[in-house]
């Protein structure tokens, strides 16, 4: 048995003293009588309940956000607030506050949406920020994390960076669990400690889809089938001409990178484009190809010019007797010399844009309607991680167009109309909206 000498031991006690956090706050709901005295209902129509160790949280209102309210003081300016949330029945949105003001009801709000996202509310804008967070689960227990110092906040889903913001309105206050209306909210182990948690920056994301596709991608789509079978992932998207499908991974991809996937065209209309896709707060690129080996490029919206067709993309199945099946490697590449990204198919060099004039923290597949895709040994990397600082990101802009509306679950909630009026037509709540990026967020609090 190893022996701890009495120096040895005073040094790991100081080291470990040095490491561990300062619990300010918690609860863990396992004493009624004590947890209690400690949640005070922002309003009338908020209503808890001791359920099992569990915090429910229900707000009955139609239109307004309430919260479980536990005042602070003081209240810490530096942070770190974690709890367990479940989504109740029907409800689609789960979150908490912080910074929370009494008087004012006004807190940084941050919800987990179930298909999924995380959405940050900031006093004094109107829409939300939108992040896509793949590892939310509708099912079970979710530990949502705001860590705040100065006017920096990171936010953390089960323990995986996802965003940050910068705002200095509120520099303090309590914390808050914050229900959406009509809806429930199952929390547990509150904790509040008084340490800053830094952004944990991802640099690398391989996915052979070998193993689901949950909790690695954010898949966005108005009307498309997306599944993982026989080690791949497969799209097919319907014949309406708005169908389009993102699958996004956020990924921090700095001024240096490689993206890269196969993909199979298996079916469908071989004019439309498929490939590969880079975004960053409300931009993005896209770098495609189609079934008659035609291949484009197009940053932020606009149309396409396609070029080709090229000898170099196998593109669309060949059918005899039997029919052939092809793989194009698409590849997208960031010099950090020069800024330039190339486009590459099958390893040869087919395209160019200049530099992006956004930082880019999401990466994925794109395809239009009416195809079936294979996807298969998706792969990106950051190869300069240590030159980039955690993005803040903007605010999410709504284009001025007529468009679909739909909800959370990608319900079709009023079609063809302009973004103008929506606050006059909505309910509250959090919409997507199809345009030429995909997704917005449409908030009417
Ligand atoms: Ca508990
Ligand atoms: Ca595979």
């Amino acid at each position: 048995m190893k022996k701890i000498t009495q120096a040895s031991l005073v040094m790991m006690i100081a080291s470990v003293a040095a490491l561990n956090a300062a619990v300010i706050f918690e609860d863990n709901f396992d004493n009624e009588g004590v947890s209690v005295k400690k949640w005070t209902a922002s309003n009338n129509f908020v209503t808890s309940a001791f359920k099992a160790g569990e915090f429910e949280v229900n707000n009955s209102h139609e239109i307004s956000s309430g919260s479980m309210v536990h005042s602070l003081s003081p209240a810490p300016e530096t942070f770190t607030f974690s709890v367990s949330m479940k989504f109740g029945a029907g409800t689609d949105y789960a979150g908490l506050g912080v910074c929370f003001q009494t008087a004012t009801n006004k807190s940084y709000s941050i919800f987990i949406t179930k298909n999924p996202y995380v959405v940050i509310f900031i006093p004094g804008e109107e829409n939300g920020r939108v992040t896509p967070a793949p590892s939310v689960s509708t099912t079970n227990a979710n530990v949502v994390t705001v860590s705040k110092k100065g006017s920096e906040f990171n936010v953390f889903v089960n323990n995986e960076y996802v965003t940050s913001f910068t705002d200095a309105q509120l520099p303090s206050g309590g914390i808050a669990l914050n229900v959406r209306p009509k809806s429930t909210v199952v929390y547990d182990n509150v904790v509040l400690e008084d340490t800053f948690r830094p952004a944990a920056v991802k640099s690398k994301i391989t996915d052979d889809f070998e193993d689901g596709i949950q909790n690695r991608w954010v898949i966005e789509s108005n009307d498309a089938n997306v599944t993982e079978a026989n080690g791949k992932l497969n799209i097919t998207t319907s014949l309406d001409s708005k169908a389009q499908v993102f699958a996004i991974a956020n990924l921090f991809l700095g001024d240096s990178f490689k993206v890269r996937t196969e993909v199979s065209m298996v079916g469908g209309d071989s004019n439309t484009i498929y490939g590969l896709t880079i975004r960053g707060e409300d931009q993005l690129a896209l770098f495609v190809i189609n079934g008659e080996c035609r291949y484009g490029t197009l940053v932020g919206s606009g149309n396409f010019t396609m070029g080709g067709p090229s000898s170099d993309i196998m593109g669309k199945p060949f059918k005899s007797t039997t029919t052939y099946f092809y793989v194009d490697t698409m590849e997208i590449t960031q010099s950090k010399s020069t800024g330039k990204i190339t486009f590459s198919v099958n390893g040869v060099k087919l395209a160019e844009i200049p530099k992006m004039n956004f930082s880019i923290t999401e990466v994925g597949i794109y395809c239009q309607n009416n195809i079936q895709l294979q996807i298969d040994n998706f792969y990106a990397e950051n190869y300069a991680l240590s030159s980039i600082k955690p993005v803040v990101r903007g605010k999410v802009i709504t284009p001025f167009v007529s468009s679909n509306v739909y909800d959370v679950l990608g319900r079709l909630v009023t079609g063809n109309i302009k973004n103008q009026n929506i606050k006059n037509n909505l309910s509250n709540g959090v919409y997507f909206m199809q345009g030429q990026r995909g997704r917005v967020v449409l908030t009417n609090r």
